[in-house]
């Protein structure tokens, strides 16, 4: 049409009303319009324009500027790749050799294709500042040296791109860096997603901080060791805006509360909460003794009570803690009433029990030390007496009648004992349910509006400890299952797809470590099995469990890349069994402080997870259950079915609460949880970072050459760089090609079919080569579709920037 014909502002005007169809080709022949028609006529408007396209046309190059000053400014190791793919790439480097070079050159990290490699510095870094939050926005991933934050970036496009959840996998051994990288996540994931108000950015922020003072504690091979497992969900709006966040937590390592390995110690809260209240001069006010050191805090290691409270950073740190809560959005109230369960933990602790000689019994205990007895009831806001009989005996209901009997000194001290696990890991899932409720998206997302989310899975590392028990069992094989995930994921799913589609690819061997997770896992004769078996059994022993191990299990467990984890049964079976009597529980229902009677009345259910799974990653979950159809109840919703068939009667969170003992184990419990865990990473689009610990000594700019050497191989490594460079990581179906691509190669009203010959042009067009076309999906590199993403992501902002001036013109 004529420029500025009734025609032409027609036409401006529809484009401008819907935004997002005005397509590159439409734009084109805009542009054509406008130039023709104002050459030689008004020289401003014309110079404008060409102003325009210029810029437009130029902002890659402005990208690239600003990157290139950053990177001079920062020193020459942190050297720019301007589109040379892969020089970053571990595929294309002589794996150790390279990492090490990189690594004494302080650059930590490395992509193997699309995963992340992070070598822990064990220094402080300085490229976590926000204008390395700026570089790594929206930024071609080959612009800028390989980072944590670009992980963040990518999960965050995909999210916005294709309206999918997105799960970050961090792994590593212990002492690795997955807490670090987790931090670093959230920390990028919170900027991109431009939250409409501040404090919901502060608050989501602090989140990780709160529950690691809660569940992190200083072991022998890491200071902030995690003793659970953390998943925590970022929530977005399509738009990509964070609107909440959610955290479920695994798996809490509950012993430590009573008891603590040499050289290690309790929770961190515990020793945070001593310091801070002792500074406050409020230690009396919480029962607890500024000279004697409570037992639960007591080992050959740990220093007395005046070291504790005189500590600096434990008082910084019991700050910052309590600073979290208030912003976070715990009352006063709520505050006073957990340092009071933490109290009442500790002094638990020191309850001691004899036993009381009688005519016809011997084995009845009472309790030595009254004040202390007090203490904690009045903690608890419950009876002395009534606690005092709930731990010195025990209801049996026998042919209808209650009967009560005594408890000897050592089921008394059982029974203590499990109460204070039992409290802890209690008042630990209310706080994540509390953090969780206050952080719920309530309200910001549309009413029809399907919000998306961003999980980032981080758990307690791999263990080899001199001595290793129960709790290193349980964490190394959920360590297990996530390696058995990323294999499942990087090799066995792309494989079968290469075989169903007809792609011609060569086939990668990676090293199955299905065989030692059966060994775990499998029904009826997995080691869990086994001991849920044995711990039927009233008189079994942790000598007769192991005998039972030897008959079906080897003695000793191989684990995957060829190194062996001796554990030690002894209290296997009391860990596994696990159980709060029923006295307890009444009696803390009774109590008149509300917390304490949440903590063990309402159960704090999980919420259930309904997605819709692909049948190999139902796969991927079998083997926890018996059959599949039980995992198929659990993923179409029906998981309390399923729950009853699997652990109990009871409700997932609590299953030790009801009656019925047979069922009520750790062991089942933790089976349960990890199913849960795995259900909720494989519904989303996975992305890895794989977390290596350079040496031992925690010493930064000390690579020890074996031990990396032995991580890369166990963790398949090697393998995964060779399918990286010959295999297709991204594999998408015709239509979702074209639907996201099309404009690329198509004009704008007229999306083409899904055929193989319209993804081929697109492709074409794209200058892009060595993909492959299969029977139903486009075959792509992940620099494929790096690269397609960033040109639409530039036709966009062409579009917007024009759409921008034209509308200054028009009006
Ligand atoms: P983990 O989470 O993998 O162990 P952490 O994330 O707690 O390991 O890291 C252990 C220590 O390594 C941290 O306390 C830091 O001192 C150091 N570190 C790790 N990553 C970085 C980094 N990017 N920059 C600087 N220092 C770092 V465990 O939770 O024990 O499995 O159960
Ligand atoms: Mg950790």
């Amino acid at each position: 049409p004529e420029l500025w014909s009734d025609d032409f502002n027609d036409f401006i005007c529809k484009c401008l009303i819907k935004d997002f169809e005005l397509r590159p080709n439409v734009l084109d022949l805009l542009q054509h319009v406008f130039i023709k028609q104002i050459v030689g006529r008004e020289k401003t408007l014309q110079k404008q324009l060409i102003e325009l396209i210029d810029l437009s046309q130029q902002i890659g190059v402005i990208e690239k500027t600003r990157h290139e000053r950053i990177h001079t400014k920062k020193g020459s190791h942190m050297k720019t790749q301007c589109d040379t793919d892969e020089v970053d790439d571990l595929a294309t480097l002589e794996l150790l050799d390279e990492l090490q070079n990189r690594y004494m050159t302080d650059q930590i990290y490395t992509y193997v294709g699309d995963i992340l490699i992070a070598v822990n510095p064990f220094h402080k870094m300085d490229i976590y500042t926000p204008q390395y939050n700026q570089l790594y926005l929206g930024a071609k991933r080959t612009a800028n040296p390989p980072h944590i934050f670009a992980v963040a970036d990518v999960a965050y496009q995909s999210l916005v791109s294709y309206n999918a959840d997105q799960c970050i996998v961090i792994s590593g051994e212990s002492g690795a860096g997955k807490t670090e990288s987790a931090h670093l996540l959230v920390q990028q994931l919170t900027v991109l997603g431009k939250a409409n108000n501040r404090s919901l950015q502060e608050k989501i922020l602090l989140v990780n901080s709160l529950v690691e003072a809660f569940g992190n504690a200083c072991t022998a091979i890491n200071d902030n060791s995690s003793r659970f497992g953390k998943y925590l969900e970022m929530k977005y709006t399509c738009g990509g805006t964070v609107v909440g966040a959610q955290i479920s937590e695994y798996l809490l390592e509950k012993s430590r509360v009573i008891h603590q390995a040499t050289g290690e110690k309790n929770f961190h809260i515990f020793y945070y909460m001593y310091a801070g209240l002792a500074d406050r001069k409020k230690l009396a006010h919480y029962k607890l003794s500024d000279s004697k050191t409570p037992k639960y805090l007591c080992n050959e290691y740990i220093k007395l009570v005046p070291d504790i409270v005189s500590n600096s950073f434990y008082k910084e740190q019991f700050e910052t803690v309590e600073q979290c809560f208030k912003v976070i959005g715990f009352s006063l109230e709520e505050l006073g009433s957990v340092y009071s369960t933490l109290a009442a933990i500790l002094s638990s602790g020191d309850i001691e029990f004899s036993p009381v000689a009688t005519e016809h019994q011997t084995d009845k205990s009472h309790i030595t030390n009254n004040c202390i007895l007090e203490n904690v009831a009045s903690l608890l806001c419950i009876r002395s007496d009534e606690l005092q009989e709930a731990l010195t005996s025990h209801c049996v209901v026998a042919r209808g009648e209650t009967i009560v009997r005594p408890n000897t000194v050592e089921k008394a001290v059982e029974v203590r004992d499990a109460m204070g696990k039992a409290l802890y890991g209690r008042l630990f899932s209310w706080i994540v349910n509390r953090i969780n409720s206050l952080l719920q998206p309530d309200g910001q997302l549309g009413e029809d509006e399907k919000g998306y989310h961003i999980g980032i899975l981080d758990i307690f590392g791999f263990e080899n400890f001199k001595k290793n028990s129960f709790e290193q069992l349980c964490i190394n094989i959920a360590n297990e299952q996530i390696q058995f995930y990323f294999n499942q994921h990087i090799f066995a799913w792309e494989q079968d797809e290469y075989l169903n589609e007809d792609v011609d690819a060569r086939m990668i061997e990676y090293e199955d470590n299905r065989p030692l997770l059966d060994l775990f896992l499998q029904k009826p004769m997995g080691m869990l099995s086994l001991l849920d078996e044995e711990s039927r059994f009233p008189q079994a022993t942790d000598q007769t469990l192991v005998g039972q191990f030897s008959d079906f299990l080897k003695d000793c467990l191989q684990f995957y890349e060829g190194f062996t984890v001796i554990y030690n049964a002894g209290g296997f079976l009391s860990k596994n069994r696990e159980t709060l009597p029923a006295d307890i529980i009444l009696l803390l229902r009774s109590s008149e402080n509300e917390l304490i009677r949440k903590l063990v009345t309402h159960p704090l259910t999980k919420t259930g997870h309904t997605n819709t799974l692909k049948a190999h990653q139902r796969l991927c979950l079998s083997f926890l259950n018996d059959t599949n159809k039980c995992v198929q109840m659990v993923f179409y919703g029906r998981c309390k079915a399923l729950l009853k068939v699997d652990i109990g009667t009871d409700t997932p969170s609590h299953p030790r609460e009801t009656t019925n003992m047979k069922t009520q184990t750790v062991a089942s419990y933790f089976r349960y949880s990890l199913m849960d865990l795995l259900s909720k990473m494989v519904a989303g689009q996975p992305h890895f970072v794989r977390c290596i610990k350079p040496n031992n000594d925690r010493h930064a700019q000390k690579f020890d050459r074996e031990k990396v050497l032995v991580q890369l191989r166990y963790t398949g490594l090697l393998e995964t760089a060779k399918i990286r460079r010959q295999g297709y990581s991204h594999r998408i179906l015709f239509a979702n090609f074209i639907k996201r691509y099309y404009i690329l190669a198509f004009p704008a009203h007229e999306e083409p079919e899904a055929t193989p010959e319209s993804c081929a042009v697109i492709l074409e067009k794209a200058k892009l080569e060595n993909w492959a076309m299969g029977k139903t999906k486009v075959f792509l590199k992940y620099y494929h579709v790096e690269h397609l993403n960033l040109m639409v992501q530039q036709a966009t902002q062409r579009i917007i920037l024009l759409q921008a001036s034209i509308r200054g013109w028009l009006g």
